[in-house]
């Protein structure tokens, strides 16, 4: 493969005078092409990073596997608007485990999500003790993403409430699927965050794929939208085809500015794809059929000009060098020691009296 990034014509051409910069639209929406190239090369660094992963579980290099082949263009417009950082003037971020394309979107390196399926110690999310796709990052307000659907549902107004007290216009955003929807921890986000006089500012995202394992959605929600649960507790919302990036972009960031300027909730409901069904456990097999945002987007920015076959292939084979160069470093990593099992299980707390520098809280 050559080094040499090869550059459009069109947007070669861009920036030269009376050259109008090409832009990729949805209705009356549009993305410029710029953004559309960031937005692609994240989409295929997840895809690929998550079938490297795939392969991983087949091949004993990993276990289970887990994550979001078919979110990664809501993801990804997700990732490149939260406000990164720790502490309460920031974003917090309460996600589940198909999240992969919002991380990378922030600036994980994919070597650490390879570390945390091939369990290296040097996983900084959990030292190698995790699923794949269970983030933790406390620099950037990223909390432990849980197996368990739906317990970030009713935590997410409790950092939401410290960020409306904090002041500022930090946003807890919480992420779950369809058929967390029907559970009552989520249910209780509703409530939590509307408490009249105490709302906060929760952007509540159901990432819809019509499944919950092999549960079909239709078969559990007799609401036609999942945003219309929010309806009762007055939460406004809107749903949006989670597979293109240019409607996604846009009702993410207006999504985003209410919860921002009117520190209240806000629901977006996504339609995605679940390319490669549940998990490991149900084969991981690529499932046919359904919409690949990825080919979706690489159609669109073919027909406009704005990539060319060669960019395509370029794009998708510098991601999956990445993914091998990670692969191959990780493996050459420790493993956690047996001896650190009860270690790291809870957080250590100065205001905790009793055990306040020992992680396990145990005595
Ligand atoms: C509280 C709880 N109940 C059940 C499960 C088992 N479980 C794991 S994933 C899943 C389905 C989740 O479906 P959905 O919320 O639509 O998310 P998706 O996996 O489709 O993205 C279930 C029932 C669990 N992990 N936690
Ligand atoms: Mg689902």
């Amino acid at each position: 493969m050559s080094s040499k990034t090869i550059v459009p014509a069109s947007l070669a051409a861009h920036g030269a005078a009376g050259v109008v910069s090409p832009q990729v639209g949805t209705g009356d929406e549009y993305l410029s092409a710029e953004r559309c190239l960031e937005l692609h090369r994240l989409m295929v660094r997840a895809r690929v990073m998550e079938e490297r992963t795939i392969k991983m579980s087949k091949s004993g290099e990993g276990y289970f596997w887990i994550g979001g082949p078919g979110e990664e263009a809501f993801n990804s417009c997700l990732g490149l608007q939260v406000h990164k950082g720790e502490g309460p003037a920031y974003d917090y971020l309460n996600l589940h485990y198909r999240n992969s394309a919002t991380l990378l979107a922030m600036g994980m390196p994919m070597l650490d999500a390879i570390r945390q399926m091939a369990m290296r110690v040097t996983d900084p999310h959990s030292r190698g003790r995790n699923f794949p796709g269970h983030y933790a990052k406390r620099e950037w307000n990223v909390l432990p993403v849980s197996s368990v659907i739906e317990v970030r549902h009713t935590m997410a107004p409790g950092t939401a409430l410290v960020q409306k007290r904090h002041g500022g216009d930090g946003v807890t955003i919480v992420t779950g699927g369809d058929a967390g929807a029907a559970e009552g921890d989520f249910a209780s986000c509703l409530i939590w965050s509307t408490i009249p006089g105490r709302e906060v500012p929760v952007l509540i995202v159901v990432a819809n794929n019509c499944w919950g394992i092999s549960t079909a959605a239709c078969s559990v929600h007799s609401e036609k939208r999942i945003i219309d649960r929010g309806r009762a507790h007055g939460i406004p919302g809107e749903v949006v085809d989670g597979n293109d990036p240019v409607a996604s972009w846009y009702a993410i960031e207006r999504a985003l500015s209410w919860c921002r300027t009117e520190r209240k909730p806000y629901m977006l409901e996504a339609k995605v794809s679940r390319l490669y069904g549940h998990s490991s456990s149900s084969g991981a097999l690529r499932v046919k059929g359904e919409v690949d945002c990825i080919e979706q987007f690489e159609k669109k920015l073919l027909a406009l000009g704005i990539l060319e076959p060669p960019h395509i292939a370029q794009v998708h084979e510098t991601a999956e060098l990445e993914a091998e160069a990670a692969l191959e470093q990780a493996l050459q990593e420790p493993q956690p020691a047996p001896e650190d099992v009860e270690l790291f299980t809870y957080a250590e707390s100065a205001v905790d009296a009793v055990y306040p520098g020992d992680y396990t809280g145990l005595p």
